[in-house]
């Protein structure tokens, strides 16, 4: 049996939510972008670590407290994010491998070492619960960065 169109179209549109099933899925930090291979030669020094930087972004209209919250590389290298570290909504807020004053906008993990790999790697937030939050993962040589959103 044939439904009149009209009678089907109404049956259809009950299927389909009002939101698209994608847009629960946005993380409410979200890895925005990893830059793996810092800016000329690795020769580690504290300007060359520093070129070397993930972005997060929060996605809510909520300040979220970082606090206890942490990003890891593949291999498990870890930056646990400091006490009253707030993020505004919609705000980004850089973590760089080196040394430095961390502050709203940019933290030093402060490190001597690279740790996000040049040829491939996975970047992985957790909250304070070490619930996985987001991650970005990459494997090419050919470009710097990675955009993840
Ligand atoms: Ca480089
Ligand atoms: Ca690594």
């Amino acid at each position: 049996m044939r439904l009149p169109l009209v009678a089907a179209s109404a049956a259809l549109a009950m299927l389909v939510p009002a939101v698209p099933a994608h847009a629960a899925a946005v993380p409410a930090i979200l890895i925005t972008k990893v830059y793996y291979d810092s800016p000329g030669s690795d020769l580690r020094s504290n300007a060359s670590l520093n070129g070397e930087y993930v972005t997060i972004k929060n996605t809510t209209r909520k300040t979220i407290d970082l606090a206890g919250w942490s990003l890891r590389d593949k291999t498990g290298y870890q930056y646990t994010f400091g006490d009253d570290q707030l993020l505004a909504p919609g705000g980004k807020l850089t973590v760089r491998t080196g040394q430095g004053r961390s502050g709203t906008s940019t933290v030093y993990w402060g490190r001597r070492a690279y740790v996000w790999n040049n040829d491939a790697d996975v970047a992985s937030i957790r909250n304070r619960s070490a619930k996985l939050v987001d991650s970005c993962s990459y494997d090419s040589t050919r470009v710097d960065y990675k955009n993840c959103e």
